[in-house]
């Protein structure tokens, strides 16, 4: 069975109450739940996770290395900053997909670019909650 661990970065603890005009009403408790349906229909195993530090994000990405298939990551507004996190991801060498529940280029500026996206096979944007599924079906494929 495939091993995907899910990372999501700063404020996506806070799905359901920010901006719930960009980012829904469904809060990440539900976005869990919705994950692990998928999983189980694709016969993949996950771990889902959430942190709004930089630094716990790259342990749990080094952490992968031997223990998970792929990751998934929302990395939130680190996606625009991070070298850290794209070099993390250049170390352990693991098929990444990118996801980002807004779609990033009908926003400002500043979110047009990715860091995560150089070391991403496949990056979604713009598809709400779903774009996880989608992201794990790719997974399952792959
Ligand atoms: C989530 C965030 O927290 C923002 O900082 C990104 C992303 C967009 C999303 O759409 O899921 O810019």
């Amino acid at each position: 069975m495939k091993r995907v661990l899910i990372l999501n970065g700063p404020n996506l603890n806070m799905l359901g109450i920010r901006e719930p005009e960009i980012y829904g009403r469904e809060t990440l408790a539900d976005l869990k739940a919705l994950c692990e349906k998928s999983a189980k229909e694709l016969d993949i195993a996950i771990d889902f996770r959430q942190s709004n530090h930089e630094g716990v994000l790259i342990d749990w990405i080094h952490e992968a290395r031997g223990n998970f298939d792929a990751i998934i990551i929302n990395a939130g507004g680190l996606t625009h900053t991070s070298i850290s996190i794209l070099d993390a991801f250049k170390a352990v060498a693991l098929p990444v997909v990118e996801v980002h529940i807004s779609d990033l280029k009908k926003r400002e500026s500043f979110r047009h670019f990715s860091y995560i996206a150089q070391a991403a096979e496949l990056s979604i944007a713009g598809e709400g909650l779903q774009g996880y599924v989608k992201a794990l079906a790719h997974l399952a494929k792959a």
